[in-house]
């Protein structure tokens, strides 16, 4: 039940807000060193590493028996394992690219699954103190009040946002412009925050409709998957079928309606899971 996970929220909410102060101070500086990872656009701070450390030291601290995933201390290529065990899940800075270009839409992505199960989930932007919470069964939040996807089930009125990702796979990214060409005149308008993690957040608030991306990894959505249900709206799978945490994407909406109407038209790509 929500209660179960009182103290869990409250400690994760307390260390969003104190690491996030972290990242403001980081993003002061003009000129941000970064290095690449899995391609020439896919960049890491020193920032990213030092923040999920400090997020992982206090998570292990309180509770040394969890199973702590971090995007900075996965290995790459190496596959992740979600077991039944409370498991959190951490993104330091989700939307490291704007991290370094200083556009102010990044976040720390905190979550805490169990039985395979989100309970708790946080999207916290320090830059504009907007903390993003929920706990299953327990409704979603933004500084506290309640917030709920919009009530829009048509494709044609649909704002939808899209991310283009950090990788130049070329079958990759003949999905993102396929999907593009298929989708654009046949809806409202796209958007992009740069953060799948905050994509999923204006979802939620009801600021856009849908959302879906190809690419990102579990850190990227293990929070703001539940703050979409929870805000009343809908997660599956690209194709439509069970959302997939390792699975590499996903299609959010305000409700399966309308979701239902984007997967037909959505071209895929076989990604190796997470
Ligand atoms: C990134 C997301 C971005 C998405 C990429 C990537 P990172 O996360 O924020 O929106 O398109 O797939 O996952 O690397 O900045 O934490």
């Amino acid at each position: 039940s929500v209660g179960d996970y009182d103290e869990i929220y409250k400690f994760s909410c307390d260390l969003v807000k104190r690491v996030g102060a972290e990242i403001v101070a980081a993003s002061r500086v003009r000129e941000k060193l970064y290095e690449t990872k899995s391609s020439a656009i896919d960049f890491v701070t020193e920032t990213d590493g030092r923040v999920e450390k400090l997020l992982m030291d206090a998570i292990a601290k309180r509770y040394p028996d969890h199973v702590l995933i971090g995007e900075e201390s996965a290995v790459e290529g190496k596959h992740q394992e979600l077991t039944d065990a409370p498991t959190w899940i951490v993104d330091p800075i989700d939307g490291t690219m704007n991290f370094v270009h200083s556009f102010p839409c990044s976040a720390i992505s905190l979550a805490l699954w169990a039985n395979k199960t989100a309970e708790v989930g946080l999207v916290y932007n320090p830059t504009e103190n907007k903390l993003y919470s929920a706990r299953r069964g327990g409704g979603a939040f933004l500084n506290g009040d309640p917030i709920h996807v919009s009530g829009t089930k048509e494709l044609s009125q649909a704002l939808v946002m899209f991310e283009v990702g950090t990788s130049r796979d070329p079958a990759k990214l003949r999905c993102v412009a396929s999907n593009f060409a298929a989708l654009h005149p046949r809806i409202h308008g796209f958007r992009s925050l740069g953060s799948a993690a905050l994509d999923m957040c204006m979802v939620a608030q009801g600021g856009a409709d849908a959302y879906y991306e190809y690419g990102l990894h579990s850190w990227d959505m293990a929070a703001g998957v539940l703050i979409v249900r929870e805000a009343g709206g809908y997660v599956c799978d690209t194709t439509g079928a069970d959302f997939d945490l390792l699975s590499r994407r996903v299609l959010c909406a305000a409700n399966s309606e309308l979701a239902s109407q984007m997967s037909p038209m959505l071209a895929h790509v076989d990604l190796p899971r997470d």
